[in-house]
């Protein structure tokens, strides 16, 4: 297939309905991709999801970044369907602990999580007691907006909210390895309380719960394996 496009892009009719400009990229030597890709992976790879914080504070500026880095993913029509909520407030860090845990109660204790989902999470170790709620200096919490509210009250749908939400949070979690903090997606299910909590609107709903900071010294992650490339990516 040559470069040749029949229907360029955009067509004169259309930029002269919205705004275009000139994406710049520079094409990198293949040795150099190559190194930065193993690297990013390498990177990546260490990431662990922490259980274990210390209390120790991390700067606002950071969690600034991370956010700011989050909101970059793609979403559907670009509506950009996220509200992040930020807090080291210890009062409302301890209602969401509270709340979290009376939920985990019935899903550990009264069988709300069944027998299967109990066995696929047991290497993990987890149960009802969640400190980390109120140890980690920062709690953030990502909300999909299901809907858009005008300011005439009017509803406007999101396209793709899961999904480009997903992305988001994918690109959180990255950020915030990278500058050397650790977080855990923590989704205490069901997840409504949070909207009480944080006096959020009815067009959104928790969608993932991050505790920030530094993992305790001295801990340990379970030894679990990732999955192997052929497993995962099949090329034709
Ligand atoms: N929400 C519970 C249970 C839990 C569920 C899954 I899926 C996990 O990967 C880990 C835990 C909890 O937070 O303990």
């Amino acid at each position: 297939m040559s470069d040749h496009y029949e229907y360029p892009y955009p067509s004169t009719e259309l930029e002269s309905r919205y705004p275009f400009y000139p994406y710049e990229h520079q094409r990198l030597p293949e040795e150099i991709m190559k190194q930065r890709a193993s690297l990013f992976f390498e990177e990546m790879n260490q990431r662990r999801s922490i259980r274990m914080f210390s209390s120790d504070t991390v700067p606002t500026r950071l969690i600034e970044l991370a956010v700011r880095t989050a909101s970059t993913a793609p979403s559907g029509a670009h509506k950009q369907p996220w509200t992040f909520i930020a807090t080291q407030n210890s009062e409302i860090k301890r209602a969401i602990r509270e709340a979290a845990e009376e939920e985990e109660r019935k899903n550990y204790l009264e069988n709300r999580m069944n027998a299967d989902w109990q066995e696929a999470i047991a290497p993990l170790g987890t149960d009802y007691h969640k400190e980390f709620l109120e140890i980690a200096p920062w709690l953030v919490v990502l909300f999909e907006q299901r809907y858009e509210i005008a300011s005439d009250g009017s509803h406007r749908k999101n396209y793709y909210v899961k999904e480009s939400v997903g992305i988001a949070a994918g690109l959180f979690i990255a950020s915030l390895h990278r500058m050397g903090l650790a977080t855990l997606t923590h989704t205490p299910s069901p997840m409504k309380f949070l909207n009480q909590i944080l006096e959020r609107p009815v067009n959104e709903r928790p969608f993932c719960l991050f505790p920030i900071g530094y993992p305790l010294d001295g801990i340990k992650v379970p030894d679990l394996q990732r999955k192997e490339l052929d497993e995962i990516l099949h090329v034709f």
